[in-house]
C-alpha cells in the first residue's frame, strides 16, 4: 500500500487531435513550444484533454494487485492516445495525505513542500524513479512514446506565501530538477506564476480565459491544466453540478484567447475505493464528470464538448498559425478572430459576455442572434458550426438493475470490537496522540481510553443533573463508551471540523 501511494500519479489523457496525430507514422522528434502552442513532432497542436486518476476507476480499468503504472501508460499508447504525467510528487487529487505516503512524515527534520534538504531528497528520488520507469519503457515521446508534457508539483502558489523566501527557492529548485531530468518534453507547473525557464506555467480554474494573466514569457503557449467539470463531494454536501453549456462556454472563450491545450478535471470520475480518500470526501468521486464513476457516458455533457472539440478542431489552421484581433461588437459582446492576412485562412468567436440578456450583433456585414452568455464559433468567418448555448447533444438517463453476478458469492463478515479497559492500553501518555501517527495511517480507528475516578462527593446531588464528559481532539467523529456501555455519537463536517459531544 505504501509504495503504491509513493507512485501514484495523475495520469491525463488527450482525446480527439491526438488520435488522428498518433495514426501516422511515428517519428520521435520530441515535444518543443512556442508562444502559440506545444510543438509535438515538429508540429503545433490543439489539444484536448481529460484527467483520470487510473487507480479509482471502474475494475476492467483497475490495475488491482500491481496499480501498474507502466501497463496504462502502454493503454494510452495502444489507444493512440498522448499523456501528460504529472507526477507530483504531492498530488492533492483528494487522495490520503496528498499522495504522499505515511513514512515520509517520519523522515527526521523534514518539511514538505518546501526549501527543506529532507523533502528535497526524497521528492528528487521519487522523481528520478518514476522518470527513469518511464524512459526505460521508451514512453517520452522523444523516444517514440506517448507522454508530451510533463508536471512537477501541483498548484503550490496555495501555500507558497507560508513559506516567504523558502517557498520561493523551492520553486526554482523544483523547477530545474524536473528539467534537469532531460525527458525531452516540456514541464509545466500549474497556477505557478514565477515558474522558471523553461517550465510553463500553466492556468487551473473553472474561467481560465478570463481568468488566466497568461504564460510569464511571450515564448511559452496558454495551456490549461485543470478545468473542473463538476466538482468533487464532500458528505453533506448539496449535489453539485456543472452545466455543459457553462463548460463549454469556457472552454470555447479560453481558445479564443491563445488557448491550445484544455484539460478536463476530472473527463472520467471513480470510486474512492478502500481508504483511498481526503477527509470527507464521498466514496462516489466526481460521477458528474463526462463520464461517469462506471465510465458510462453522461449526456449531454459528454456530446456537448465533443461537438465543441470538433468545432474547434475545424479552427486549427487559423487557431495555430493566425494573428489575432479583437473587434468591439457592443458592450459586452466581442468578435476575437484569427486570420493570415493574405489567405483564405479566418476563425471568429463571437461572445457574449452579458449573463442575462441576448444580442443581436453584426459581424462583417452579417447579422448573428447570441443568446446570454454564449459563444458561436465560426471556422470560415462566415457559417457558424457551433453556439456554446445550443445543446443539441441529447440528454440520457442512468438506470441502475441489480447484478446477479456481483451478488452471487458475495459475503458478508461480521467482527466485534472488544472494548479495551485503560490496562489494554499499549501507550500511554498525559494528551491525546496523534491518530494518524499512531496508526502509520493504516486505520482510521483508534480506541482512547482514559480513566476518572468518581466517589459520591463528586457526583451531582440532582438526579435531573448529568455529568458531563468532554473530549477534546481534532479528529472527525467519535463514538463514546462509558463503564463498557456506548452513550452516543458525534462528528464534524468539512465546514466545521471540531465538535462538541
Ligand atoms: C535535525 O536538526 C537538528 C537541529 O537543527 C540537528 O541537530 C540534527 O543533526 C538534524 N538531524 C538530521 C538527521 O538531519
Ligand atoms: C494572444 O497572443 C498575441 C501574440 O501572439 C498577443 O498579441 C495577444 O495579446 C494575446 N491575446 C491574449 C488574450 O492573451
Ligand atoms: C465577463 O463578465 C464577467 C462577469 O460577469 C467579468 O468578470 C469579465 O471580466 C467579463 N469579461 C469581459 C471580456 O467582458
Ligand atoms: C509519532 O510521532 C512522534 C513525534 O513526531 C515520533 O517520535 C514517533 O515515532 C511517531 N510514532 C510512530 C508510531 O511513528
Ligand atoms: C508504525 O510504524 C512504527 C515504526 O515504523 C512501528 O514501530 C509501529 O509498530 C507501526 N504501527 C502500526 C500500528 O503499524
Ligand atoms: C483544481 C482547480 O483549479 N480548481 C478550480 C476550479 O475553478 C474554481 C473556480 O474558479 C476554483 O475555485 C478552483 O480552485
Amino acid at each position: 500500500m505504501t509504495i503504491y501511494r509513493q507512485t501514484l500519479l495523475l495520469v491525463l489523457f488527450s482525446l480527439w487531435v491526438v488520435l488522428v496525430a498518433s495514426h501516422g507514422k511515428k517519428k520521435n522528434m520530441g515535444v518543443t513550444y512556442d508562444g502559440r502552442s506545444l510543438v509535438v513532432n515538429g508540429k503545433r497542436e490543439l489539444l484536448f484533454s481529460g484527467s483520470n486518476h487510473y487507480p479509482s476507476s471502474t475494475p476492467d480499468f483497475n490495475f488491482e494487485g500491481n496499480y501498474d503504472l507502466v501497463k496504462f501508460i502502454k493503454l494510452i499508447d495502444e489507444m493512440g492516445m498522448y499523456a501528460t504525467l504529472r507526477l507530483g510528487p504531492f498530488i492533492q487529487a483528494e487522495w490520503n495525505f496528498g499522495g504522499l505516503p505515511y513514512w515520509l512524515k517520519e523522515v527526521n527534520n523534514i518539511t514538505f513542500r518546501t526549501d527543506n534538504a529532507p523533502f528535497k531528497y526524497h521528492m528528487k528520488k521519487f522523481t528520478k524513479m518514476i522518470i527513469k520507469k518511464m524512459k526505460d519503457d521508451k514512453f517520452f515521446a522523444s523516444q517514440g512514446g506517448p507522454i508530451i508534457l510533463a508536471q512537477i508539483e501541483n498548484e503550490y502558489n496555495s501555500i507558497q506565501r507560508a513559506f516567504k523566501e523558502s517557498g520561493t527557492e523551492y520553486v526554482q529548485w523544483a523547477g530545474n530538477m524536473a528539467v534537469g531530468m532531460k525527458t525531452g518534453v516540456p514541464w509545466v507547473m500549474c497556477k505557478q506564476k514565477d515558474a522558471p525557464d523553461p517550465v510553463i506555467n500553466t492556468c487551473n480554474g473553472r474561467n481560465c480565459g478570463d481568468t488566466f494573466t497568461g504564460p510569464n514569457r511571450p515564448n511559452k503557449p496558454s495551456l490549461w491544466t485543470e478545468n473542473w467539470t463538476a466538482q468533487f463531494k464532500r458528505f453533506g454536501d448539496p449535489p453539485s453540478m456543472r452545466a455543459a453549456k457553462d463548460l463549454a462556454y469556457s472552454v470555447a472563450r479560453f481558445f479564443s484567447k491563445n488557448g491550445t491545450l484544455a484539460n478536463y478535471y476530472m473527463y472520467h470520475g471513480g470510486t474512492n475505493f478502500g481508504r483511498t480518500s481526503s477527509s470527507f470526501v464521498t466514496t462516489r468521486y466526481y460521477d458528474e464528470a463526462p463520464l461517469d464513476e462506471f465510465g458510462m457516458q453522461k449526456d449531454p455533457k459528454w456530446g456537448h464538448l465533443r461537438d465543441l472539440h470538433v468545432a474547434l478542431r475545424l479552427c486549427k489552421k487559423a487557431l495555430l498559425w493566425g494573428s489575432t484581433s479583437v473587434e468591439k461588437l457592443g458592450d459586452e459582446q466581442e468578435a476575437r478572430i484569427y486570420q493570415n492576412p493574405g489567405s483564405h485562412v479566418c476563425a471568429a468567436f463571437l461572445c457574449n459576455n452579458a449573463t442575462r440578456t441576448p444580442a443581436t450583433v453584426t459581424f462583417r456585414g452579417k447579422e448573428y442572434y447570441l443568446p446570454q452568455h454564449s459563444i458561436r464559433i465560426l471556422p470560415d468567418c462566415k457559417t457558424v458550426v457551433y453556439n456554446t448555448q445550443n445543446v443539441v447533444s441529447q440528454h440520457n438517463v442512468r438506470n441502475f438493475r441489480k447484478s446477479k453476478n456481483a451478488n452471487k458469492d458475495r459475503k458478508w463478515v461480521m467482527s466485534r470490537d472488544v472494548i479495551p479497559t485503560i490496562g489494554d492500553c499499549h501507550v500511554k501518555e498525559q494528551s491525546t496522540m496523534e491518530l494518524f501517527n499512531q496508526t502509520n495511517d493504516t486505520s482510521d480507528y483508534l480506541w482512547y481510553t482514559t480513566r476518572v475516578d468518581l466517589d459520591d462527593d463528586d457526583l451531582p446531588m440532582r438526579i435531573d443533573i448529568l455529568p458531563v464528559l468532554q473530549v477534546h481532539n481534532l479528529g472527525h467523529s467519535m463514538h463514546a463508551f462509558v463503564n463498557g456501555e456506548y452513550i452516543g455519537w458525534a462528528h464534524g463536517n468539512h465546514i466545521e471540523k471540531t465538535f462538541t459531544f
